[in-house]
């Protein structure tokens, strides 16, 4: 039996934050816990994306599913799974939360937007589902989990809602029986999480997603004693992005391969991420 402390112990720490970074494959998965990143979040923006379409219910859960199954067997490190609004009604969530937990996930997040579920950071108005109904669903997953933890997404203030609903809203998760509480914003600056945080008073931890108040630091949401985790949600997938574009251009540009070699990883870096076994 493992000494190291749990995903609920160590979002519960006031003196230390936990850090995940998105993946969408076991190789970026590896990659994060390398680097030293806590905790992988399984993103449905970047497993989307890698599959080409968008990030709505074009993938099934199962697919979704799947992908972080693939990343709990092969990384040490716990992940979180992005469960979008659940994949349907209560009774649907509880099937999910099983399943989820099943594939030793550590965690799955679901969000209160409407459905169908829209990517956060798509410009054009959000919407949000009935708080009472997605309440709901974070009580169907609770009532079935037996290690899982439930994070509750709320989506108020990405709908351009009050911080007064966005706070209501966190309340009637955290009594649905929420782990912690994922207060999204797509605002370009920290100021609309940093009064929601300021006015939080559950010991019920908040979750961060800095994607486009990218300027706060993880000292700052430490200071505030209630931030116990951050996810940096798509920055594999848009480093990668940007890694396969320069090369194949300037392959292309300069007639030969010779020129990349200085800069792209050796293959021994590749062999080295091909372990059957967790690392
Ligand atoms: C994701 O990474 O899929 C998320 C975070 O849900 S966001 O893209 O900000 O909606
Ligand atoms: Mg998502």
């Amino acid at each position: 039996v493992s000494n190291a402390p749990t995903l609920h112990e160590k979002l519960n720490r006031p003196s230390q934050l936990v850090k995940l970074a998105g993946a969408h494959d076991v190789m970026g998965a590896r990659l994060a816990a390398a680097a030293g990143f806590e905790g992988v979040w399984a993103s449905s923006l970047e497993i989307a994306t890698s599959h080409g379409v968008p990030d709505s219910n074009l993938l099934t859960w199962r697919q979704l599913h799947a992908v972080a199954a693939e990343i709990a067997r092969s990384v040490a490190a716990p992940v979180v799974a992005d469960c979008q609004t659940g994949f349907g009604g209560p009774e649907i969530v509880r099937e999910v939360a099983l399943a989820y937990e099943g594939a030793g996930i550590a965690a799955i997040c679901l969000e209160d937007g409407a459905d169908p579920p829209r990517n956060s950071l798509l410009p054009g108005q959000q919407a949000v589902a009935p708080c009472g109904e997605f309440a709901k669903k974070v009580a169907a997953a609770a009532s079935v989990r037996k290690r899982l933890l439930v994070l509750a997404r709320v989506q108020s203030l990405v709908a351009g809602h009050s911080q007064q609903v966005a706070q209501a809203r966190a309340h009637a998760y955290v009594a649905a029986g929420a782990d912690a509480i994922v207060i999204h914003s797509r605002s370009p600056d920290p100021d609309q999480v940093i009064e929601f945080i300021a006015a939080w008073d559950r010991d019920t931890p908040l979750v961060l997603i800095p994607t486009t108040y990218h300027s706060l630091t993880v000292a700052q949401m430490l200071a505030t004693g209630k931030v116990g985790m951050v996810i940096y949600a798509n920055h594999g997938l848009r480093a990668a992005i940007a890694g396969m574009k320069r090369v194949f251009c300037q392959i292309l540009d300069e007639g030969t391969s010779h020129g990349v070699e200085s800069w792209i990883a050796g293959l021994p870096e590749a062999f080295a991420l091909q372990s059957p076994r967790p690392a």
